[in-house]
């Protein structure tokens, strides 16, 4: 005889012996419970005063009989019963409810976070007989809310029966959520009405749910997913965050289906958000067919793991994300070798000693390394790891500042761009030089830094950098793994710190990238902010903007915009030069 589970405590031999005679019951298809099995349940309920409840699988078997308190029921654990993504876990739970009350919001976070077929309360009479039933499904496509197609005409008609006696009442109401909520709470059906085709109904479902998924493909990297933002300022910011997020997600290859922002006073240490918004939003991953949460906070280790262990769904941050774009654009050995350390150091203390939960996080984005090389997950081998590529990268330094020990014995002065990503640093640099650096509409497009020459009408000749670009929070393993390429930056002359003015978000993002220059002591090198893209502004703003802020406005990809700016670099250069004429 298979164990009980939950609070058997203090129950009398007889009721331990009913309650486990319960696991002989079968349930035929077309029933959600037998009358009979119902009103057991009931009867021992009401006894024990203690909600209690069953476990059903599609066999019509009862793999668990659980006792509760007067309260609620605790499901086991069910990892057993874990299946693909995109399906239901096969079981239903049918629980009594001992106050007459409607399906809870645990009842409701328990159906979304396990995906049970179904979740029932039955409702009891005064005299410990069944009342009513409250049947909660999870809702195959919220979009098409009320489309649902019943299977059976047997279940429409309980239905109707329902509508139309409830309506000589003038008291009927087909529930319907109005939160937007993922789930579809059905109206209470009477116990002589349990037959309500529950196995073709729990098929309709998964059905609806296997359609719901490929609607379109999937982005150059596979994954579809699923932003989320748990948000504890104004509402403003975290919009603006997830726009920027969302043009991450997109320039990692990622297919971006949703966006959902939750606003909390304070973030769940355990879970960043409530367990039933977890739910929420693990069923709309169900229903979107979505194959990862992409998560605008940084997540500590634990959180990730506690995040994807209740959901069942890859779970990364924008720290990963971001590190996986560089990732995807590394192309030259440094590059790689510092992309390479930045992920090693991120992923080491998020290895548990044993690799299982990793396991989960490996695969395409957050467990591909540079080049399609696979990301090792075992602890000592990262360690060594990092102390290789540790080592790498002090000779590329090395290399770098002899380099630049020749160079500045040519004496040629240094002007690099910086800025935001995006800004429009390549394009500039390809226009002013004629060259042919890679620019596109992609956040990160350039990862290793290009050097040009370029004259200037009056024949000075400087050396013209083009290098990373900048984000808001940019990953702290990032920036030390790019210290070679940002050491770079301490050698110019003169900073352009080219500002794209058509983006909405460009004065925060002013501020991100001189925040950074000041934590890398570049803020004593002069300066001379773009602002660029000025054709997709209006030009009275333009203006304003530039008094505002000192700046130059061009067009990085149209020349004829450029004159204003290359004179003011060379008058720059000429009075740097004559002040420091070392250089
Ligand atoms: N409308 C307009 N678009 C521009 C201008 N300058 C650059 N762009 C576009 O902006 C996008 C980004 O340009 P890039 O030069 O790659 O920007 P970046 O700053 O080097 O970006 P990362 O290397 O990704 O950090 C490209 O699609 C360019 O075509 C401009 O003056 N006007
Ligand atoms: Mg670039």
């Amino acid at each position: 005889m298979k164990k009980l589970s939950g609070n058997i405590a203090g129950l009398k031999a007889g009721q331990i012996r009913r309650l486990e005679n319960l696991y002989r019951r079968r349930t035929p298809p077309e029933y959600l419970i037998t009358p009979e099995t119902a009103r057991e349940l009931c009867l021992l309920s009401g006894e024990i005063r203690r909600q209690t409840g069953l476990l059903i699988d599609r066999q019509g078997r009862i793999t668990c009989v659980i006792v509760g308190d007067n309260r609620r029921i605790v499901i086991p654990d069910l990892s057993e019963y874990r299946t693909a993504p995109g399906r239901l876990n096969g079981l239903r739970c049918i629980h009594t409810h001992l106050k007459n009350e409607p399906l809870s919001r645990d009842d409701l976070t328990d159906l979304a976070l396990l995906k049970l077929d179904m979740m029932a309360a039955v409702t009891l009479t005064k005299g410990g007989e069944p009342h009513e039933i409250h049947i909660g499904h999870i809702l195959p496509n919220p979009d098409k809310r009320d489309s649902f197609q019943y299977p059976l005409e047997g279940y429409k008609c309980v239905n109707e029966i329902i509508f139309c006696r409830k309506n000589a009442e003038n008291n009927f109401q087909l529930t319907k959520s109005t939160d937007g909520s993922p789930y579809k709470i059905l109206p209470p059906i009477k116990p002589n009405l349990l037959d309500i085709g529950c196995i073709e109904l729990i098929q309709a479902i998964e059905a609806e749910l296997a359609q719901a998924k490929p609607a379109h493909k999937a982005g150059e990297a596979g994954e579809r997913a699923i932003l989320v933002c748990v948000s504890t300022d104004s509402k403003d910011n975290a919009v603006d965050s997830m726009d920027e997020l969302k043009e991450l997600a997109i320039s990692g290859g990622i297919e971006v289906l949703e966006t959902v922002i939750q606003k909390r006073s304070r973030p769940d240490s355990r879970f960043l958000m409530g367990q039933g918004k977890l739910g929420e939003l693990s069923l709309l991953a169900l229903q979107k067919g979505a194959s990862m949460l992409v998560f605008d906070q940084e997540l500590n280790p634990s959180q990730i793991r506690s995040i994807t262990d209740l959901t069942e769904i890859k779970v990364i941050d924008r720290t990963q994300l971001i590190l996986d774009i560089f990732a995807q654009r590394a192309r030259t050995r440094e590059g790689k070798l510092q992309v390479e350390l930045a992920q090693f150091k991120y992923l080491l203390p998020r290895l548990v000693t044993k690799n299982t939960a990793m396991s989960r996080l490996t695969g395409g984005i957050g467990g591909r390394g540079p080049g399609e090389t696979k990301l090792e997950l075992n602890r000592r081998q990262v360690r060594d790891r990092i102390s290789r590529l540790e080592k790498a990268i002090e000779m590329v330094i090395r290399q770098r500042r002899q380099q630049r020990a020749k160079r500045s014995k040519k004496s040629l002065p240094v002007i690099s761009i910086i800025g935001y990503t995006n800004a429009g640093k390549s394009t500039l640099l390809n226009t002013l030089t004629k060259s042919n650096v890679l620019a596109e509409k992609r956040l990160f497009a350039t990862l290793d830094p290009s050097s040009r020459r370029l004259k200037f009408p009056k024949e000075t000749e400087v050396i013209i950098t083009d290098t990373v670009g900048f984000i808001k929070n940019i990953p702290k393993d990032l920036l030390v793994a790019f210290r070679a390429t940002l050491e770079e930056l301490n050698n110019a002359d003169l900073l352009l710190h080219v500002i794209d003015i058509g983006n909405p978000r460009f004065e925060d993002q002013i501020e991100s990238v001189e925040r950074i220059l000041s934590d890398l002591n570049l803020n004593k090198i002069p300066m001379l902010r773009i602002f660029n893209k000025q054709d997709i502004v209006e030009k009275e703003t333009v203006e304003n903007l530039c008094r505002l802020y000192d700046s130059i406005p061009i067009s990085a990809n149209n020349e004829s915009t450029l004159a204003p700016l290359i004179k003011k670099m060379e008058h720059l250069i000429e009075s740097i030069c004559t002040k420091h004429p070392e250089t």
